[in-house]
């Protein structure tokens, strides 16, 4: 075997290829969405496509059964390892009464899910900082052995949020990991224009916590650094900021076109440093996977996405009065 990094982090031949299959889970779910929302039959979508490996990767060095996340709107890939399944994400595509997140009120990509510790988040961005650091300092006082994880994009991360939960954290030596998933667009708006430093992980030192930079289309090098930071979090050391390069392979979002800011030559270019066959090469050159074995997974994976499919366009709508529903006390009910 060659170069074999996933075993030097302490990682089997089995995790990797679960990895594997995580991020291809999300990507041929998100393919999926897009083709149902250009048929007419799904209202919206905002891709995980290209953030898989640094989702996964981040979501692997953290313990699923315990700690709390709270993801933004791409993270298909960090919610499917903590529990949320192919059909409950359909049926959030769908907005069916059924939807784990929300019954189908909110948009899809508002990600809450109690039973899987998946704190529900909101659409203005970054409010979920603040949450998963006010979570940590639960786990501070309890004594709990939790940490907290929350994710953003970079521009996102320009927020008075994101300011006042790192610093909060980083006062308090909280239990929590906030990662930027830096695809260096925030909608229309590139890079240059939303940041004065070169890393968005420059601003750490600012709330005393490290911060580090690292391969986002690498599941390895995020899983190593994620697990350096989850095990400072769980032995009483702190926060820390990491921040995973990635590429966003769509358009923000199925209401976008990103021909209008974008060069073929530059979506071209961000289209060779796709996570999945480069991670699928890396199993290949490791000797974990081969063509038989990726055929078969590939089989898998499409049975799963169309059955949930199938499941999902066939669940009802919420009723009307469903509406009305955690917004009023019930006459009788629960206070
Ligand atoms: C407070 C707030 N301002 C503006 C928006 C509209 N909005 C939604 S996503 C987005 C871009 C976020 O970019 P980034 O944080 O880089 O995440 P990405 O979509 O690139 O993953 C904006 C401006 C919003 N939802 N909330
Ligand atoms: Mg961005």
């Amino acid at each position: 075997m060659t170069n074999n990094r996933h075993e030097e982090l302490g990682l089997s031949n089995d995790d990797v290829l679960h990895m594997y299959e995580t991020m291809l889970m999300a990507r041929r779910l998100d393919e999926r969405m897009w083709l149902l929302n250009r048929a007419g039959k799904i209202p919206f979508v905002i891709s995980c496509q290209g953030q898989e490996a640094a989702q996964v990767g981040a979501a692997y060095a953290l313990d699923k059964d315990k700690d709390y996340i709270a993801p933004y709107y791409r993270d298909m890939g960090v919610v499917l390892h903590f529990g949320m399944t192919p059909k409950e994400l359909m049926l959030s595509a769908f907005a069916k009464a059924e939807d784990p997140n929300s019954g189908g009120r909110q948009m899809p990509g508002h990600f809450g899910q109690k039973k899987n510790r998946i704190l529900t988040g909101s659409s203005p961005v970054t409010t979920q900082l603040p949450h998963a650091v006010g979570v940590a300092l639960a786990a501070k006082i309890k004594k709990k052995d939790f940490i907290t994880f929350v994710t953003l994009g970079e521009g996102s991360s320009n927020q008075g949020d994101f300011h006042e939960g790192a610093n909060f954290a980083g006062v308090h030596k909280l239990p929590t990991i906030i990662m930027v998933e830096n695809n260096k667009y925030a909608i229309s708006v590139p890079i240059e224009k939303q940041l004065a430093c070169e890393h968005v992980s420059d601003r750490a030192i600012g709330y005393g916590m490290p911060g580090v930079t690292v391969d986002g289309t690498d599941p390895l090098e995020v899983y190593k650094v994620m697990k350096e930071a989850a095990d400072r979090a769980r032995s009483g050391e702190g926060p820390s900021l990491v921040e995973t390069i990635c590429y966003r392979l769509t358009a923000h979002s199925s209401d976008d076109d990103h021909r209008a800011y974008r060069s073929d030559e530059d979506l071209k270019a961000e289209r060779e440093k796709d996570p999945i066959p480069r991670f699928a090469a890396y199993l290949k050159e490791t000797g974990v996977l081969d063509e038989e074995s990726e055929k078969a997974l590939e089989d898998k994976v499409k049975k799963i996405v169309n059955e949930a499919t199938d499941y999902a366009e066939a669940a009802p709508y919420a009723k009307p009065e469903d509406a009305l529903k955690y917004v009023y006390a019930e006459k009788g009910g629960d206070e």
